[in-house]
């Protein structure tokens, strides 16, 4: 499913963040950043060793923040790191988090000339977040972002399995 927010394009795929030719992919971190399992231990993997030194350099990022280093052996040139909330029972500034990691993340890409982007859904998985909640937050976030800032053209979120794919996409169709 893709859809024109002004002259950016949003699109929603089936796939493995790991193989996507955007400029920038986005991992769902933890505030270590040392690795870990999911798409962090999958970026990691393809990635090679220079992403986590980088990561170890910068130390560590705190909940709702996002961070970038270079992309290694991926075809993405930069790897943005964000960590979201772990999920309790969604009134523990759950929304309000995970809202932040999309737009610090879009807004570090604003900030390195990055043109395109690919988000996996961040917190969903060992993080717990219910997809439906978490897709409806994710979009309206990129979407008011897009809106006023035309320099991103594309976002592709980057969904495992095909019920995240259709959760996401319900999601969409309720908010353009
Ligand atoms: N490409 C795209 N999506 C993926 C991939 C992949 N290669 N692999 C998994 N997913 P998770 P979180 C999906 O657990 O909930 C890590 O250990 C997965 O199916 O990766 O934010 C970190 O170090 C799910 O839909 O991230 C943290 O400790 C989504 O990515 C913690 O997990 C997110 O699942 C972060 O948990």
């Amino acid at each position: 499913m893709e859809v024109k927010i002004n002259n950016s394009k949003l699109e929603l795929v089936e796939g493995d963040i790991t193989k996507q030719d955007t400029d920038a992919i986005v991992n769902a971190a933890n505030s270590s950043l040392r690795g870990g399992g999911g798409v962090d231990g999958a970026i990691h993997r393809a990635g090679g060793p220079k992403i986590l030194e980088e990561c170890l350099q910068i130390g560590g990022c705190s909940t709702g923040e996002a961070v970038i280093t270079t992309g290694g052996n991926l075809k993405a040139r930069y790897v943005i790191h964000t960590v979201g909330p772990i999920y309790q029972d969604g009134c523990h500034r759950e929304p309000e988090l995970l809202a932040s990691c999309y737009r610090n993340s879009l807004q570090l890409a604003s900030q390195k000339g990055i043109k395109s982007l690919a988000f996996p859904s961040i917190s969903t998985g060992a993080y717990g977040y219910p997809v439906a909640d978490a897709a409806k937050v994710a979009l309206s976030t990129i979407i008011t972002y897009l809106k006023e800032h035309p320099e991103i053209e594309s976002v592709r979120l980057v969904l495992f399995g095909h019920s995240t794919l259709t959760a996401y996409e319900q999601a969409l169709k309720t908010l353009v």
